[in-house]
This record gives structure tokens, sequence and C-alpha cells, in this order.
């Protein structure tokens, strides 16, 4: 019998390919997302897309690519949990002739050749576009900021830190007063911003800087538990865009998030059949956009989305 699309190599359009994803985890909800949106699209090209869930860890990413490269697939998404380390095992694809697109984080390598191309947003945006929000908002008075990183020694943590950073050099009034790792979890984010709340007063923190909304969940959650009103005592900011930061925002506990698809894997998907099929390098960036939500629209953003994710 005949079937159509992911039989074979045959396959027309982006049909017909074997992909390995080599995914960090399900850290956060825009992680899940992205994981779903994987799949979705996967599925809608006729692609037999095999993901690989590294939970959070580096030598079990290695390990997934080394597998996919065993299995002869025709390209490796590669979404690197932190940015350094990764030389050898893409010397090692790219040994095998394939090839890999990294998708929603970036690497640090002096070799640009080991990778095809990368699909992310601009994160230093991210962070910035975060940071004027807040130096906007507070005006002319004094603002103690805490800060929830992203995974210490990803390109995120370290992207939208710098971003943010530039934003309140340009203010003298708006400064960080706590910067620590919630490894983009909403668990550790809420034991980290317990500490900060102890550690600085509740009632002296002006806002939160999140660089991922699952913290500031978690950070929400422990403002409440202090007796502090997030949203009105404490402004928050951070970034990803999932359902649950826009009913915050309904509620009156959150007060602006910056958007990031979850769609890293179709651009990458159409990449990789691109390639495949003229040989022809793209280029070496694909830049999702970057969009500012503020609760003004939030009601209507959350019913949108609750269902997509
Ligand atoms: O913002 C965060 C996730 O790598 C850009 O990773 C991505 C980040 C995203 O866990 O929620």
């Amino acid at each position: 019998a005949l079937a159509l699309g992911g039989c074979g190599k045959q396959g027309g359009g982006n049909g017909g390919m074997t992909v390995g994803f080599a995914q960090i985890g399900s850290e956060s909800g825009w992680r899940t997302a992205e994981t779903n949106a994987a799949k979705a699209s996967a599925k809608e090209k006729g692609v037999d897309l095999r993901i690989s869930d590294a939970q959070q860890r580096q030598e079990n990413q290695i390990k997934a690519i080394r597998a996919f490269i065993a299995q002869g697939v025709d390209g490796i998404l590669l979404a690197p949990v932190v940015a350094t380390g990764w030389d050898q095992v893409l010397k090692e694809a790219q040994a095998a002739k394939i090839p890999v697109v990294l998708v929603d984080r970036l690497i640090e390598t002096s070799d640009k050749n080991l990778y095809l191309s990368a699909v992310t947003s601009d994160q230093v945006l991210e962070g910035r576009t975060a940071g004027e929000w807040l130096t906007k908002t507070v005006g002319s008075r004094d603002c103690p900021v805490i800060e929830l990183q992203g995974t210490v020694g990803s390109s995120p943590a370290i992207a939208r830190k710098k971003g943010f950073d530039e934003a309140l050099a340009k203010t003298a009034n708006v400064k960080i007063v706590r910067s620590q790792s919630g490894d983009f979890t909403r668990s550790k984010a809420k034991e980290v911003m317990e500490s900060a709340i102890k550690a600085v007063g509740g009632n002296k923190i002006c806002a939160v800087y999140a660089h991922n909304d699952d913290m500031m969940i978690g950070a929400i959650q422990a403002m409440k538990e202090a007796g502090l009103r997030p949203g009105k005592d404490v402004l928050t900011v951070s970034i990803d865009g999932v359902p649950d930061i826009f009913k915050a925002m309904q509620d009156g506990e959150a007060n602006a998030t910056v958007e990031l698809t979850p769609d890293m894997a179709g651009p990458a998907l159409d990449m990789l059949a691109a390639y495949k099929k003229d040989g022809k390098a793209p280029p070496k960036w694909h830049q999702t956009p970057t969009k500012l939500y503020l609760p003004d629209t939030a009601a209507a953003e959350y019913q949108r989305r609750k269902d997509l994710y």
C-alpha cells in the first residue's frame, strides 16, 4: 500500500525526512509548548520527528545527538541547555554530513560552520524591552529590582541579563539589588523569591524581573504568601507570553510580558528540507519576533492562547 507523508526518503515537499530533536526537557510551560508545536509541525510537514528529553542535562543531549547520528537521520534540531561545550559532538555530526539547526538557544563556538543555522529570538532585545518598559513605568522614583535569572550558562540567561542591564544603565534610580538563578522553573524561582523577600525586605522591593514567565508565576506565589500584592505593590515583567502570565495579568497580579513564539521547529524543519533539496546554506540566523504585552489585552490573549498551549 502507498502511504502518503512520512514514508521513505522520496516524499515530496518537506516530507520524507527523519529528524532528531535534542530537546532540553520540560522546565517551563513555554518549553512544553515548543515540544507540542514541533510535533504538530512535523506531522503537518510529513516529517518523522524523533524527540529526546534530556531532563535539563547537557550530557543527555550529547548522548541523544550521538544516537541520532548512529540512526542516520537527515537532520538534527538542538535546543542547547547551556552555551558552551558543543564543539566535539557537532564535529561528529558534521563528519557524518548531518546538518544541525539550533533552536531557541545559541551556542558559543569558534567555528560557526558546526551548525547550519539558528532559529531564535533576539534575547538581548527581549531583556532590553523588559528593562525599557520598567524604567519608563517607574519614572523618577527609586526602584530596587529583584532579578530571577534563567539557567546558569544558558544563552537566554546571559543575553536577557545583558539587555536588561543596558536599559537600566540609562537611569540612576532603577537598580538590581539581588540577582539569582531560578533555573527557568516555577519551584526554584519561588524559593529564590522567598529568600529575596527575607533578605531585602518585602516592602523595599519595587519590581521583579524574571527571565521567563514560569519563574514569575513562582515569584508571584512567594509574594502573595508573604502578604505582598504583585502587580500592585511590586511591578512584574518577564518573558515568554505563556497563558498563565496572561491570566495573572488579567487578575491584576502581573504587569508585563515579552512574547516569544513556541514555533521554533517549523522554520527549522523548512530549512532542513530546503537544504536537503538544493544543498544551499540558509542564512545563519532566523530571527523570531519580540513583542511586549500589557494587561489591557490580557483577557483576550489568555482566551486566544489557552488552547494553543
Ligand atoms: O524562554 C524559557 C525556557 O530557551 C528561550 O527556555 C528559551 C527559554 C524560554 O525554559 O521559558
